[in-house]
């Protein structure tokens, strides 16, 4: 079982402000800061970062939302990172997320919902290197 996960901050927590507030949260459940950058996906590299998803019928709005504005992406350090990280989030749509999740207390909606979190240890390695050079990951 792999230690990290790869998370980003949506440009709908952004832009509402709460950056400061999912950090501050994320850091006091114990996660420890590999890799931290602002940045902005075009649509080319969204497209490319949710490709999984590219047969469904939300991909168009996912990949519109997610180059809409800046985000912030990590990767984050924890025993058993991925299965604690997506604990912490909530589920995708914040409307069935636990009360006190990042999601239930951020999130606006089910395409709009504040934050990634990766769903396995190959995709969080996948995700984490998609953004970071091997020299940013401390
Ligand atoms: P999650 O792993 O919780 O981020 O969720 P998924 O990988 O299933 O979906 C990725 C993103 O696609 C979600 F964060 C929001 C968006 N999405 C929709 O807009 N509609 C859906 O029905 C499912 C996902």
């Amino acid at each position: 079982m792999s230690n990290r996960t790869f998370t980003m901050i949506k440009p709908d927590a952004m832009k509402n402000g709460h950056a400061g507030a999912i950090l501050d949260r994320i850091i006091k459940e114990g996660f420890r800061v590999v890799s931290l950058k602002m940045t902005k996906l075009s649509k080319e590299k969204a497209g490319e970062f949710y490709a999984v998803h590219k047969e469904r019928p939300f991909y168009g709005e996912l990949v519109e939302f997610m180059s809409s504005g800046v985000i912030i992406a990590a990767i984050l350090e924890k025993p058993n990172a991925v299965a604690a990280f997506r604990t912490l989030i909530g589920a995708t749509n914040p409307a069935q997320a636990e009360a006190g999740t990042i999601r239930k207390l951020f999130a606006t909606s089910l395409g709009e919902n504040a934050i990634h979190g990766s769903d396995s240890d190959e995709n969080a390695a996948i995700e984490g290197n998609f953004f970071f050079s091997g020299l940013e990951q401390f």
